[in-house]
């Protein structure tokens, strides 16, 4: 196996992920633009929306600075590196975690409430989703095998998770009206088809380290810039057809 690129970009100050904290800003500010257009009533989406980013922004912005990471010893370093058969160390952007227990829950909030799922349902999803981050976050920190055990929680939790969305969700935005049906049809496909790819992204970076820390960065940056902006944007412009009494808010 030919040596990895060793980009340099998460050794400090990282132009890619300063980059991506610069697309997460000018989002916040133009959600935040796009809901002084609406009634102060009809501002949910936008306010969830922008929350989504600004939490992103943050996080990116210590990314960028390199910081919001901790190196774990990893036994097998990937395929290519000097350190091939011996022990070594990888960093862990634990950051992206606590970004993502704040965000997933409100991704998933658009995506629910859009459906007018009841109260109960969201919480058992949001509860869910938190287990799949928290077991990532922990497999992710964890040197020895068991990491994989973290994995395999976490995979469950997302399961359940991919079952509220896709097959209860569906069918009851479907049932509030075309448009909602629509709406819910565009921004859930969007989101299960991205969320599948971060156990994925996961398995070759903090679980397998087969994949070089920058190419962790450039993977799971453009994961995020689809999950939070574009599915941000798609959502919101899709609700200007739908009256916020129609889901029941
Ligand atoms: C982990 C590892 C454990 C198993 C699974 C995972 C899934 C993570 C997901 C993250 C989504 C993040 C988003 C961020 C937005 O920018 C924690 C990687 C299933 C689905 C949407």
């Amino acid at each position: 196996v030919a040596p990895q690129a060793d980009l340099s970009i998460t050794d400090h100050a990282s132009d890619w992920y300063f980059a991506v904290c610069a697309i997460m800003t000018v989002s916040t500010l133009a959600f935040m633009a796009m809901s002084m257009g609406q009634p102060r009533g009809n501002r949910l989406f936008h306010y969830i929306t922008a929350g989504i980013t600004m939490v992103a922004a943050i996080a990116y912005f210590s990314m960028g600075a390199g910081l919001g990471q901790a190196p774990i010893n990893v036994e097998f370093p990937r395929p290519g590196s000097a350190q091939v058969g011996s022990a070594g160390s990888r960093e862990i952007f634990y950051v992206r975690y606590i970004d993502w227990f704040v965000t997933t829950p409100l991704l998933l909030l658009d995506l629910l409430l859009t459906a007018g799922l009841p109260t109960a349902t969201i919480l058992i999803t949001i509860l869910a989703d938190e287990v799949m981050i928290v077991t990532g976050l922990v497999g992710a920190l964890t040197s020895s095998s068991y990491k994989w055990g973290y994995f395999v929680f976490g995979m469950l939790a997302f399961f359940f998770v991919f079952y509220q969305v896709a097959i209860v969700g569906l069918p009851a935005a479907r049932a509030l009206g075309a448009q909602p049906g629509s709406v819910y049809l565009r921004c859930g496909v969007l989101t299960l088809g991205i969320w599948f790819l971060y156990p994925i992204a996961w398995g070759i970076s903090e679980g397998g380290n087969v994949i070089h820390p920058d190419s962790e960065a450039i993977f799971y940056g453009i994961l995020d810039v689809i999950a939070k902006p574009i599915f941000g944007f798609m959502l919101i412009l899709g609700h200007r057809n739908i009256a916020p009494a129609d889901l029941g808010l």
